[in-house]
């Protein structure tokens, strides 16, 4: 990470950590999160597989730490969840790098028919190595991680792609997915595979209260592992325009294509008729081009160093200002349009439409511990992650 955006991440990461010593009330962490905890981890010796969901953008800092015995274990394996939002060279390094501490991971995106086939066909030929090469044996897949990294997604898709034969469909189940962290409450199954049978346990997000660092805090705040609503969407979003503003993304922005309707300038009377029509939906393609141009334009004509701290927060500010035009937000007060504009902005990072970036450093910047997996507590000395993102 930049110097510059550390300033962010610091304040973000503290508040994050500041949380976790709260109870559920204020907090995330409380007695209904340790009874999942507990529940989890007396299911993990019956289960055949335990796989580990991880979001792909973190891939060492969203590590499941209540895996206890079971982390390195031959049943264990670690899926990379989200890659559709995550820098696909970065995923693939740490695809290799997991693989190379002989645990069976695979890279997935949740809402793709095909990267679940994969993954249905990975977890069927590893339960089948695991049980000598039978195949009559019913076995059953338990998917653990921390809140809101896709795991109840991953089961749906799982059990909509995978279930077979006649008699099973029309009972197809649902897992509660939603954006918001901790709403899988209980431990559920879902059938994903017939002769044999396999079944799918979801179970509920567990985040430990104690966070190892600021970084690893803001990072799990970005990415959604926290309620937004426990930190604000304006800090949350600064911290991302500070990533943002440190990675090369922005530059391939400055030459966007505009339809003629898009290129209305802002603030006429054709702009007002075209807002009429597109009420003010961020979904809409030329508001997410307004967003990277407006990004592109005020990075590139800034004329600080962004390698400063002070420098850096007087960009963000200005980009909060030029980003209220884009999206369309019009508040009275200064706090309610950022908080606006916050929230917009941060719904399009959670749906990649303001590039894709993996916020944890290539492996080799980091120290391993080889039971671990990947999840490594510090970065190696001097050697700072950089946000990383794709062209
Ligand atoms: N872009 C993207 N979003 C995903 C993916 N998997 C899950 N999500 C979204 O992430 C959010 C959390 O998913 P959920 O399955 O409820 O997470 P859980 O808390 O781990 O069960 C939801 O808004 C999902 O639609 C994925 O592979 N890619
Ligand atoms: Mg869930």
């Amino acid at each position: 990470m930049a110097a510059a955006s550390s300033s962010f991440s610091r304040r973000l990461g503290a508040a994050v950590r500041e949380l976790g010593m709260k109870g559920a009330a204020e907090g995330w962490y409380g007695a209904h999160m340790a009874a999942a905890e507990r529940a989890i981890l007396e299911r993990a010796p019956l289960v055949d597989l335990v796989l580990e969901v991880r979001d792909a953008r973190i891939p060492a800092t969203s590590a499941f730490e209540s895996l206890g015995r079971w982390s390195g274990s031959n049943k264990h394996m670690i899926a990379l969840n989200k890659v559709d939002l995550a820098d696909a060279s970065s995923t693939e390094k740490w695809v290799k790098h997991i693989e190379k501490q002989n645990c069976v991971c695979r890279g997935v995106n949740a809402h793709n028919k095909g990267s679940i086939k994969e993954l249905l066909s990975t977890v069927r030929s590893r339960i089948k190595e695991l049980n000598g090469g039978e195949s009559s044996y019913t076995a059953t897949v338990m998917l653990v991680g921390i809140p809101n990294v896709g795991k109840s997604a991953i089961a749906n898709s799982m059990h909509q792609i995978g279930r077979i034969g006649a008699m099973e469909k029309g009972k197809l189940k649902h897992a509660m997915v939603s954006p918001l962290p901790g709403e899988t409450r209980d431990i559920s199954s879902y059938k994903i595979a017939s002769h044999p049978n396999i079944y799918v346990l979801d179970t509920p997000g567990i985040l430990s209260p104690k966070i190892a660092n600021d970084d690893f805090g803001s990072k799990l705040a970005l990415t959604g592992a926290i309620k937004d609503s426990l930190l604000g969407e304006y800090k949350l979003s600064q911290y991302f325009l500070s990533l943002l503003n440190s990675s090369e993304e922005h530059k391939h922005w400055g030459n966007l294509k505009y339809s003629t309707d898009e290129k209305i300038p802002l603030g006429t009377k054709d702009e007002q008729r075209r807002r009429r029509r597109y009420p003010s939906d961020h979904t809409q393609d030329f508001i997410v081009k307004d967003v990277r141009r407006t990004l592109f334009m005020t990075i590139s004509s800034f004329k600080g160093s962004l390698e400063k701290g002070k420098e850096m927060e007087k960009l963000v500010e200005s980009q909060f200002m030029a980003l209220h035009e884009a999206f369309r937000v019009s508040y009275e007060s200064t706090e309610d349009r950022n908080k606006a504009v916050g929230a917009k902005l941060l719904n399009l990072y959670r749906t990649g439409r303001v590039g894709r970036y993996t916020l944890d450093a290539f492996p080799e910047l980091w120290r391993s511990s080889p039971d671990q997996f990947g999840k490594m507590t510090r970065p190696m000395k001097r050697q700072i992650p950089q946000p990383i993102a794709i062209v």
